[in-house]
This record gives structure tokens, sequence and C-alpha cells, in this order.
């Protein structure tokens, strides 16, 4: 079963270049609707408990440096099948292989300064979600 809400970040590089506006706009043509939004700063403690899964990889501690170098943009999304199709617009974590028209393609830097984040699960979605979000603050 999917379900129709998805997490993304606006991440540091993408709010540094002023991206924020040309970004939603594309998030909006989409057809996504932001049901929660929030404009905060991960400190590198916060941004390690988010990125745990990859404690192990390689880039890991420059990756929680860079996440927590600025602030980002939080967003809950809803579309029918959020969680496919905003991994479809955004493209590959390699801007250099995302498909042109995707927003890593437009606006990432590099692979590791990539524009935005996504969920890649409905599970991770709704875990993602509640890291930056409480109850009330999803409209
Ligand atoms: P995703 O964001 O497309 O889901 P993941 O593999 O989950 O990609 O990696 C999480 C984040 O870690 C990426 O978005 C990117 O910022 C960073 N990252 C992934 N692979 C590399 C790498 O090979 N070098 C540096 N940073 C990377
Ligand atoms: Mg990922």
């Amino acid at each position: 079963m999917t379900t129709n809400r998805t997490f993304t970040m606006l991440k540091p590089d993408a709010v540094a270049a002023n991206n924020i506006g040309p970004i939603l706009a594309k998030i909006n043509e989409a057809g996504f609707k932001i049901v929660a939004m929030k404009y905060t700063r991960l400190t590198h403690e916060r941004a390690g408990e988010f990125y745990e899964v990859h404690k192990e990889r390689s880039f890991y501690n420059d990756l929680l440096e860079y996440m927590s170098s600025g602030p980002i943009v939080a967003a809950i999304l809803e579309k029918d099948n959020a969680v496919e199709a905003y991994r479809t617009l955004i493209g590959a974590t390699d801007p250099s292989k995302a498909s042109p028209g995707t927003i890593r393609n437009q606006f990432a830097k590099s692979i590791a300064a990539n524009a935005v984040h996504g969920s890649d699960s409905d599970e991770n979605a709704a875990i993602e979600g509640s890291f930056f979000f409480s109850k009330i603050e999803i409209y």
C-alpha cells in the first residue's frame, strides 16, 4: 500500500543559492500540496540522527558538516503516490545522472550538495516527517 505523503528538505546549497522560490515553484507545478513547512537549521548532531542509516558510509561526516552548514527548508508534500512521484521529480542522487528537467539536474551543485532530499519509502516519509513536525503543524 502506498500513502499520499512524502518528506523533503531544500538543502543548504539550494537555500544559499536563493533557489527556495524556484524549487517550490517546480514542486507546485508538479501538483504537490504543501501540508507542512519549516525554515530551520540542523545541528551536526541532529543531522547525524536524521542520516543515521548512512553512518557506515565514507561520506557520513562530510554529509553532517554540509547539512548543518546553513539553513534548510523542511516540508511534507501530498500527492497520489507521493514518494515515487517526488523521487521522479528530483532525479538521481548524482546530478550528472539526473534527467533533464528534474530538480537535481537543474539546481544541484554536486553529488553531496544535491539541492533536495526526498524520502525513499512510505515508512521513511512518516519517520522523517515526524522528525521535523508535530501533528498540529501538519495541515
Ligand atoms: P538520496 O538523497 O538520493 O536518497 P542517499 O544515497 O540516500 O541519496 O544519500 C543521502 C545523501 O548523502 C545524498 O542526497 C547526498 O547528499 C549524500 N551522498 C550520497 N552519496 C554520496 C557520495 O558518494 N559522496 C558524497 N555525498 C553523497
Ligand atoms: Mg536517501
